[in-house]
């Protein structure tokens, strides 16, 4: 079982709805299962100003899938929360984003794992450090803790 952290936001139509829904539906995907989830963060938007308030989210799942896989199985579920992907950094219904994969560091197109900007996002590293221990590290970068 491959052990994968997952960032979860949304800044559109009931953004506690989506999320929800998104974790919901993560957990029916097959041969995967959430083993723990953070709290709900309530944040202002990084990047462009002119935006509603994001809700954020970290969980930790267990699933069998390989990571483009997943970033697949991933996309499909934004698409059903009828993500527009308009603008960078813009609005969005539901957001999933791949933060860690075991402790493997991925540079590939479509994916780059350790996820480049979680360790400048508070509303990634706070609901991270719930569900992790004072000694957690993060492959390439080092000690959680350093950056909060
Ligand atoms: N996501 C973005 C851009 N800005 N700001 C907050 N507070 N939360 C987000 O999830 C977020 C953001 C693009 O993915
Ligand atoms: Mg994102
Ligand atoms: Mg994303």
């Amino acid at each position: 079982m491959n052990i994968v952290f997952i960032a979860l936001g949304s800044n559109l139509h009931n953004p506690i709805y989506h999320l929800e829904k998104g974790i919901r539906q993560i957990n029916h995907l097959p041969n995967t299962s959430i083993i723990k989830r953070s709290s709900l963060y309530k944040s202002e938007p990084v990047g462009p100003k002119n935006q509603p308030n994001y809700i954020n989210s970290v969980i930790k799942i267990k699933t069998k899938y390989e990571p483009i896989e997943l970033l697949d199985l991933l996309q499909d579920i934004e698409n059903k929360h009828h993500r527009k992907r308009i603008k960078k950094w813009g609005p969005r219904t539901l957001d999933l984003d791949i933060l860690l994969f075991n402790n493997i560091e991925i540079n590939s197109d479509r994916l780059i794992v350790p996820h480049p900007e979680m360790i400048n996002r508070d509303f990634v590293l706070i609901p991270l450090s719930e569900l992790t221990n004072y000694n957690f590290t993060i492959p390439k970068y080092g000690k959680l803790t350093k950056y909060i």
